[in-house]
């Protein structure tokens, strides 16, 4: 191991590890830090023996072990670390150079680093990286943002370690400016926290409905896994149906209701809330697993609080179908706000982002992976300016498909007492999105009433503000009209 190292890597936690072993086994050579210098010897001694990888103990033997441009990758916790190492890099770094991020950072941090790194002449890359252990190992989703001019120099190692679909593509691709791949990364993990809600809603309807039983949901998910909700997670879902703890119960009846989330959910949902887009169904999803988590209290509440006791009357076979349809409908839906906020955050930061890329990216690789996303490429290709994923003919006719099924799941499931948020709110966002009118002239004369903020009226040009005197009492002053 004569020549310098293609990449060096800092991180050699679970992720850090297996994107070595990955690049490692397409042919790179890297070299390997870690703040905790015994994790790069039992690294070096265990999983990456004899392979084409260079232990390092100090950064600057890090840096000095690369071939120029050097490019640098921090796979470590996100947060004050990732700044605290920049600053330890950049002295040690020349102009041309390349840091990635490669953590769960939140993209205005990488904004704020893209910036701070390239005054220093060296080029910053954000890329979000999806996929866990073995995605990181076989093939992850890489989203990448930020210096423009860095990807030539990143994009054959990134794409060689990427996941590919079954036409060789790789799910990398160069998304965007500044922290544009993170933000990608970070709708990628909003919109996969609205698929697990909406496969929890179907199960809680199976299980609590139609009483099924574990291995009859296997058989469910087993069948739907192989139709248009083919995915990653409904794969999953089949087999954690199917597995038996030591006592041959299903282990997934045995698990606490009570969900854990990191972050990535919250900032997609306090994002839309930033940029007036309504993303329903993942703020449903993220306020779902709160109100799980407050398992004490809805075991004190359950004592106290009634409702109707689930009793199903009809073909069961036919329901399961309405379930599917309702999962796929919503699933649509969830999809189409995701779109909706990405453009958005497009229009706000000036970021050129490539939608069909992206569906291509989370096609493969990652836990959001699915033929579904192949569709919506497929959309985005043929109309890059797609203002509503709903408004493409290939949706639009699956969700009319759809429909009926649909309303008959949100509303048996609301008359039997079962909460289904993701598959209402979806529901209630299609009918609202379709509507040519909404009760909001009722709000604005309430608005107008208490607190002068003015109004627009059907019978004159857009743009023109009015205000009443609606008791009488109040003065013809008005109060200033914008909007946040
Ligand atoms: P962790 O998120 O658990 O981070 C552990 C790594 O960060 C170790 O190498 C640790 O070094 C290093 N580190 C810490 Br903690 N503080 C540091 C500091 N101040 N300076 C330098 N290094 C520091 O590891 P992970 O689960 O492999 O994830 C790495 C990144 O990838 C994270 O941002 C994570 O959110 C993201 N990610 C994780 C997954 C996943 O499935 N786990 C998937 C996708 C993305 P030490 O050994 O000295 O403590």
């Amino acid at each position: 191991m004569q020549k310098r190292s293609d990449i060096g890597l800092i991180g050699l936690a679970v992720m850090g590890e297996n994107l070595v072993l990955n690049m490692e086994s397409k042919g790179y050579q890297v070299s390997v830090f870690n703040r905790s210098s015994e994790k790069v010897d039992s690294f070096i001694k265990g999983r990456g023996k004899d392979k084409n990888i260079l232990g390092t103990y100090s950064l600057s033997e890090l840096v000095d072990s690369l071939e120029r441009p050097r490019k640098v990758m921090m796979m470590i916790k996100a947060g004050a670390a990732v700044d605290a190492t920049i600053d330890a890099l950049l002295p040690l770094l020349e102009p041309g150079d390349v840091i990635i991020d490669g953590g769960n950072t939140h993209y205005p941090d990488t904004d704020r680093r893209v910036k701070r790194v390239e005054a220093k002449g060296v080029h910053y890359i954000g890329a979000g990286v999806s996929g866990g252990e073995e995605g990181a190992l076989l093939g992850p989703s890489i989203m990448p943002g930020g210096s423009k001019v860095a990807w030539p120099l990143v994009k054959p190692i990134f794409q060689s370690i990427a996941a590919k679909v079954e036409d060789g593509s790789p799910c990398c691709d160069w998304v965007g400016e500044d922290g544009a791949g993170h933000f990608v990364k970070m709708v990628h993990n909003g919109i996969e926290y609205g698929d697990m809600q909406l496969i929890t809603e179907a199960y809680h309807i199976m299980k609590d409905l139609l009483g099924l039983s574990a291995d009859e949901m296997h058989e469910v998910f087993k069948e739907w896994n192989e139709q248009e909700l083919d995915s990653y997670l409904i794969e999953i879902t089949r087999d954690i149906m199917a597995f038996k703890d030591e006592d041959g119960e299903p282990l997934v009846e045995k698990i606490l209701d009570k969900a854990g989330q990191k972050g990535t959910g919250k900032w997609t949902g306090i994002t839309a809330l930033d940029l007036g887009v309504p993303l329903t169904l993942i703020g449903e999803a993220v306020f779902s697993r709160c109100l799980s988590s407050i398992k004490d209290e809805r075991v004190e509440a359950s004592k106290v609080l009634s409702g109707p006791a689930p009793a199903f009357e009809g073909d069961k076979k036919e329901f399961i179908k309405a379930i599917k349809d309702a999962l796929y409908a919503s699933k649509i839906v969830s999809y189409a706000q995701g779109y909706a906020l990405m453009r958005a955050a497009a229009e706000e930061n000036n970021w050129n982002l490539n939608y069909g890329g992206i569906a291509l990216m989370w096609r493969g690789g990652c836990i959001i992976r699915s033929g579904f996303l192949g569709k919506i490429k497929e959309a985005y290709d043929s109309q890059p300016g797609l203002t509503n994923l709903l408004l493409d003919p290939y949706f639009k006719e699956a969700i009319e498909k759809a429909q009926a099924g649909w309303r008959k799941v949100v509303a048996t499931a609301v008359m039997n007492g079962i909460p289904t948020p993701a598959f209402a709110t979806a529901l209630s966002y299609f009918d609202g999105y379709r509507s040519e009118h909404l009760p909001a002239n009722l709000l604005q004369a309430q608005r107008d009433y208490f607190g002068a903020h003015t109004y627009e009226r059907v019978d004159k040009p857009r743009g023109e503000f009015f205000h009443t005197n609606w008791t009488g009492r109040g003065g013809d002053t008005a109060s200033t009209t914008y909007n946040v």
